[in-house]
């Protein structure tokens, strides 16, 4: 109890921390904010894609805990595409900016998946994190195939 009571403290500080983009001091600590999101996400999504893909050896102790990054990382990026953080170095496509609402569709297609996939990730069962991986990984491809360049 006292354990998912801090779990949940540090969960609302996560989500109430930095409401807006607004907050960002220059365009390119927002940059910066999200490319160290994407990273963490790639990290720990790789993880558990080499298991669901039968390149690393499957245990249920790594796939929690890259579970637990991803669900507090995943959604982190997108306080972070704030007007004027087009410019500078990143691999962002203006398509960001002009289609606002596809971007954010394609956020949340990725939280619902990700969400499933978490939950997976922490069933125990290799089987779930298979089922799961594919989908979310097409919602990542997703926007990186129309949002980002290459
Ligand atoms: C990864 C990673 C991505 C996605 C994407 C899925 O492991 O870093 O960006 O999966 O390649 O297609």
């Amino acid at each position: 109890m006292k354990k998912l009571l801090a779990t949940a403290l540090v969960v609302t500080a996560a989500a109430t921390a930095l409401p807006a983009a607004a907050q960002f001091a220059k365009p390119e600590d927002a940059i910066k904010y999200r490319q160290a999101a994407f990273t963490l996400m790639g990290r720990h999504f790789g993880s558990l894609g080499a298991m669901a893909n039968g390149k690393a050896p499957y245990n249920a102790a790594t796939a929690a805990s890259d579970a637990d990054v991803l669900a507090a990382v995943h959604m982190l990026p997108f306080r972070a595409f704030g007007e004027g953080t087009d410019l500078g170095k990143t691999d962002a496509k203006p398509e960001i900016w002009k289609e606002q609402a596809k971007f954010k569709q394609a956020s949340e297609n990725m939280d619902g998946e990700m969400t499933k996939l978490v939950a997976a990730a922490k069933s125990g069962s290799l089987d779930q994190l298979k089922a799961a991986f594919g989908p979310t990984a097409k919602t990542c491809k997703a926007c990186h195939d129309h949002f980002r360049k290459d």
